[in-house]
């Protein structure tokens, strides 16, 4: 899953993309690039972050979902929490809804995406983004994390969207230390067959690993310094595939798609060799 925020303030590629012909255009070159679905989105959810109003969000997201249906062959999700914008990006063609408060943030969130028969990625937060990176706190974040995501997978299944249609995510760095984000990549396997449904994993240039690597000050994207975020995140989307990852969620598409391309074909030569 290609990212791409359109917005001003998200952390690493915040400003690049506000214009939304620059926006499909990079859209388009995350597919060139391999990715199977490009995920946009108008309200940065960086820790800190301000709420966006509903009007602003939609004009940031709409042309560029509309552009991008027209002219991609992946299906595009949108990254949103609120009900009006999921609804009118699902009408302007987007298949796919990515709400990182799983339904908890609009109480019209999970009808809206039945009613359109659309995708669901459920994510785990704790808090909300103003807050989250505050106190967060866990006695078994591995087993929370699971509970969370089987109680609101039953809220998505209740209120009408269908098995096939569900996507579960953690929520790495939403409301999580350092070791909570390690503890959850290091038992993917275990959440992965918890969840029962697929499971999408977004590490790309997050600050835990700076902070793993000894570089918590330096910025991910484009700065130069922020090369070690990206060969980190490199490191996590291949460990996560190979631990269950049905989805991994990445801003620079090309090296992700190479590795998991490269995995592929390393766990069929180990197959062809064992039969
Ligand atoms: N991370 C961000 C935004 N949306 N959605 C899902 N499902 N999973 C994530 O890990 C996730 C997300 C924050 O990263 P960004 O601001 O660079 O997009």
């Amino acid at each position: 899953m290609g990212v791409l925020n359109v917005t001003p303030d998200s952390f690493s590629d915040g400003g690049r993309f506000l214009d939304p012909g620059a926006a499909a255009a990079h859209g388009l070159a995350l597919v060139e690039a391999g990715a199977a679905v490009l995920d946009v989105g108008g309200e940065s959810t960086r820790p800190g972050a301000a709420p966006v109003p509903a009007d602003e969000e939609l004009a940031r997201v709409l042309p560029v979902v509309e552009r991008l249906v027209a002219e991609c062959r992946v299906p595009v999700s949108v990254d949103t929490s609120k009900a009006v914008v999921a609804r009118a990006a699902l009408d302007a063609g987007a298949s796919v809804v990515n709400d990182v408060t799983a339904g908890r943030g609009d109480p019209d969130m999970l009808a809206t995406v039945a009613r359109a028969s659309a995708g669901y990625v459920l994510m785990h937060m704790l808090g909300e983004p103003r807050t989250m990176q505050d106190t967060p706190r866990y006695d078994d974040v591995v087993a929370e994390v699971g509970d969370f995501l089987l109680d609101r997978l039953d809220a998505a299944r209740g209120a009408g969207i269908h098995e096939g249609a569900l996507c579960a995510d953690p929520g790495i760095g939403f409301g999580k230390r350092v070791r909570d984000n390690v503890d959850l990549l290091a038992h993917l396997d275990a959440l992965v067959a918890r969840v029962g449904v697929p499971v999408i994993v977004g590490t790309s240039r997050k600050s835990f690993l700076g902070t793993l690597l000894g570089q918590a000050g330096v910025r991910g994207g484009d700065d130069p310094a922020g090369q070690a975020r990206e060969d980190a995140t490199l490191a996590t989307v291949t460990w996560a595939v190979d631990h269950g990852a049905r989805y991994v969620r990445v801003h620079d598409v090309g090296p992700a798609a190479d590795a998991v391309r490269l995995l592929a074909g390393m766990a069929d030569a180990d197959a062809e060799a064992a039969a």
